[in-house]
């Protein structure tokens, strides 16, 4: 179901000049209530009579954590502080904090995103949300109630940890949608396998994952583990939280709610605007925000927009899962690595676990060294003729013909590394540089 079809499958001409039209609106606003975007606007020589096309767009300035950070807490409000009806703030993946203020209408707004959302994913309001994303000033955890709310769903606010608690509800409730990070999801089924609950027998049958890195592979396990179908939601606090981007159940990329939040692709050395298709660093530009409204701003996630239509009948902009971010990526011996390419080439790898841990260093030779550690299948490690030697052996030569750099494979038993209710971590950098 389309929750919103006016706006999610509107004509794409007709779509610019609304988009333009808030730009305008947007671009008049900051230049006369918030003194850093004047300065800013100043500093550039551009003035809001020179927006005078979508296009004009790449005149105005970028906004960066860094302007965040120096601009906290309310810096960069554009309206009222009696007009604040909520604030959400996330210490992000580097730990600037970044805050978002919402007004009444910006709440509407959010939860008009997270319904679209829910609806990508095939919810409806018959539907029972069990939504186990943190609540608090995480995004993840109100923006879902909101969606949910608003789709007219039953929810039931668990937010993260307690995972008995969570199966116990799953199987009473009988809850239909799931809501949490995918790692979290799938230390639940983990969980659930050993306590003999066969979550496949559960009326659960969709999953809206996000807020951290995942991949195919997590996927189709989180698919197998729950008989459902698991679907990408993308988001971040400084533009909303989540609600920014969804799969829907075509799940080929995510649709980006653009008349609320207006994508780009910039190259993140020279800062220019880059042709559709072309990977690089996402901007966003919130169109209709009031409380907390960004100009461009530089997300440091990596991805490429398409606009290819959707079989699903949505005609907005599509953006690929995400490759990374400009900031997690680990510069080892000179080479760039994602740690999201590790990932998709364990994919490959049978016998392994989509759990994993990256730990550089520099040795005594004063050279990047990579271990990878990775859980091996319980299957695999209690199976009398494994092959552990010949499983390590296999994984290195893998990594290294993937990222171009030699990678010292650990092999660890099953649940060694550390699960997480929230975001994982996946990369520890001991390096002092
Ligand atoms: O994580 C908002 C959110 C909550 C999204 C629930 C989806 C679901 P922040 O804590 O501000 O907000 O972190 C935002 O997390 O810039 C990405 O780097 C990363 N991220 C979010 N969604 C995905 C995803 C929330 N689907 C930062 N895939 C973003 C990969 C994601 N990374």
């Amino acid at each position: 179901m389309i929750f919103n079809p006016e706006y999610e499958s509107m004509d794409g001409n007709v779509r610019k000049k609304l988009q333009f039209a808030r730009l305008k609106n947007l671009t008049e606003k900051l230049y006369e209530d918030v003194p850093f975007y004047r300065r800013k606007m100043n500093e550039l020589g551009v003035k809001p009579k020179d927006i005078r096309s979508l296009g004009d767009i790449a005149k105005l300035p970028f906004t960066t954590k860094d302007d965040l950070r120096e601009t906290f807490p309310y810096g960069l409000l554009a309206c009222a502080r009696s007009q604040i009806e909520e604030v959400h703030m996330s210490s992000g993946t580097t730990g600037v904090p970044v805050v978002d203020a919402y007004t009444k209408r910006d709440i509407e707004i959010w939860s008009e995103a997270m319904a679209r959302t829910l609806a990508g994913a095939g919810g409806t309001k018959d539907d029972t949300v069990q939504n186990c994303y943190g609540y608090g000033l995480f995004t993840g955890g109100l923006g879902a109630h909101y969606g949910a709310k608003a789709l007219g769903a039953n929810i039931i606010p668990m937010s993260s940890g307690n995972t008995q608690r969570q199966l116990m509800v799953m199987q009473s409730f009988g809850s239909t949608i799931l809501t949490c990070t995918p790692s979290y999801a799938l230390f639940m089924a983990e969980e659930a396998e050993e306590a003999g609950i066969d979550l496949k027998t559960l009326p659960l049958k969709k999953g809206c994952f996000g807020a951290e890195p995942w991949s195919e592979n997590m996927r189709r396990e989180i698919e197998e583990h729950y008989g459902m179908n698991a679907y990408d939601i993308y988001g971040l606090t400084e533009i909303i939280g989540p609600g920014v981007a969804f799969e829907c159940e075509v799940k080929d990329g995510l649709h980006i709610n653009e008349d609320l939040f207006y994508p780009e692709i910039i190259d993140p050395e020279t800062g220019k605007v880059l042709p559709e298709g072309e990977k690089g660093e996402l901007v966003f530009t919130t169109l209709t925000k009031e409380g907390t409204p960004l100009l461009r701003y530089r997300t440091r996630d990596v991805t490429f927009l398409r606009r290819d239509s959707c079989s699903c009948g949505r005609t907005t902009v599509r953006m690929n899962r995400l490759f990374g971010r400009t900031d997690d990526m680990l510069i080892i011996r000179g080479v760039n690595v994602f740690p999201s390419q590790i990932e998709q080439a364990l994919i490959e790898i049978e016998g392994t676990d989509p759990h994993y841990l990256i730990v550089v260093d520099r040795g005594p030779t004063h050279l990047d060294e990579v271990e990878l550690q990775v859980e091996v299948k319980k299957e695999f490690f209690s199976d009398e003729t494994r092959d552990l030697e010949g499983l390590r052996n296999k994984i290195e030569t893998i990594m290294k013909s993937k990222l171009m750099i030699g990678v010292k494979v650990k092999l660890v038993e099953p649940k060694t590394i550390e699960r997480s209710m929230g975001k994982s971590k996946r990369v520890i950098d001991k390096r002092k540089i």
